[in-house]
């Protein structure tokens, strides 16, 4: 038998986690012959950790066969030891009146902390996924206090904005969605992004030959997938968690799956013209478990630059508003 990958898992009483543990333990995101070992952690609140004992009671009486071990702790270090994932799903909310800034500054201290423990006790091979918003710049801060994980380790998730851009495609064109190829998403994880569809292809041919209203693609099309969150919210009462939680199962999966190309959010180093120092929402190419390079040949017109410049702007500042953290 394998031995079994250690999962770090926090916010895990949360409500993506509620989708996500279940995926993970019946091994939707490593594959059905590989076992796992969850390692939780919520904040030291007796609320906070008697609904992840109930959690815990859920996963149990699954009976998943891939599942070798449980461990429950409002502890950092006991929750990320010897972990090969780290995922970073819990975050401070922002609450009613909360300017952005604060909101930055409040998570940043908790991703300063995490990315020092992460450094410090997880395993030699740990990668890092970062679902807590905002994820792009949380990611950043947690991988600037790691000393022994190159910033490669270290990636956020844009994946629910490339799965919803590939719905959204595929019913516009009317097929199937597994037609929608090569969209991706770029820069940051909020209403900025930018799903580049020059480059996709619908059925191999060019996106643009197949759906011909450009109109639709610079506007609605990019305004649903850039705020679609906010639609689910006004919709549900309550934010995306089960395709948070999907998205996040396909972002390592397809980490862990030589040649997959996805949308990744990583340390830039330039690519596109993003600040070389932002986590950048950006096309990679997964070239061994947890490895991956950056596609960088894809051109831009000059309409894709403008967009890929507003988003790389707002990363820049939202970097600005932490550096004092860093
Ligand atoms: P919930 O509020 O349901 O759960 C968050 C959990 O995190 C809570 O149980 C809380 O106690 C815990 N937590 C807070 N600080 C912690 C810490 N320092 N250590 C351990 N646990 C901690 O939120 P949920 O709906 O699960 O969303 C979690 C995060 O995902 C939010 O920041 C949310 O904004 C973000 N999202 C990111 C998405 C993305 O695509 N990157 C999409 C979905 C989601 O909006």
């Amino acid at each position: 038998m394998k031995t079994p990958v250690r999962v770090a898992v926090t916010g895990a009483a949360g409500q993506i986690s509620y989708s996500l543990l279940f995926r993970i333990a019946s091994g939707a995101m490593f594959g059905p012959d590989q076992p796992v070992i969850l390692q939780l952690i919520e904040v030291p609140v007796e609320k906070a950790m008697q609904a992840l004992d109930g959690v815990a009671m859920e996963l149990e009486d699954c009976a998943f066969p891939l599942l070798k071990g449980l461990v429950l702790t409002s502890d950092a270090k006991v929750g990320f030891k010897d972990a090969n994932w780290c995922l970073l799903v819990g975050a401070k909310p922002r609450g009613p009146g909360m300017e952005r800034a604060d909101l930055l500054k409040d998570n940043g201290k908790i991703f300063i902390e995490q990315g020092k423990i992460i450094d410090a006790v997880a395993a030699d091979n740990a990668r890092v996924a970062v679902v807590g918003n905002p994820a792009n710049t949380n990611c950043m801060i947690a991988a600037s206090q790691a000393k022994r994980l190159p910033a490669e380790r270290f990636t956020a998730m844009v994946r629910l904005d490339q799965n919803r851009a590939q719905s959204q495609l595929a019913k516009k064109a009317g097929v199937d969605l597994t037609e929608v190829k090569n969209i991706f998403i770029y820069g940051n994880h909020s209403p900025t992004m930018y799903p580049a569809y020059p480059h996709a292809t619908i059925s191999g041919k060019p996106l643009l030959d197949v759906i011909g209203d450009k109109a639709w693609l610079q506007g609605p099309f990019c305004e649903t997938v850039g705020k679609r969150g906010a639609a689910i919210i006004a919709a549900r009462g309550a934010s995306s968690a089960a395709s948070a939680a999907n998205a996040l199962v396909d972002h390592v999966r397809d980490l862990t799956t030589p040649g997959r190309v996805h949308s990744v959010a990583v340390k830039s180093n330039g690519a596109y013209g993003f600040d070389p120092n932002v986590w950048a929402g950006l096309p990679v190419r997964t070239t061994g478990p947890g490895s991956y390079e950056v596609i960088t040949n894809y051109r831009m017109c000059e309409c894709c630059q403008a967009k890929l410049a507003v988003t790389n702007q707002e990363l820049v500042e939202e970097r600005a508003a932490v550096s004092a953290l860093l």
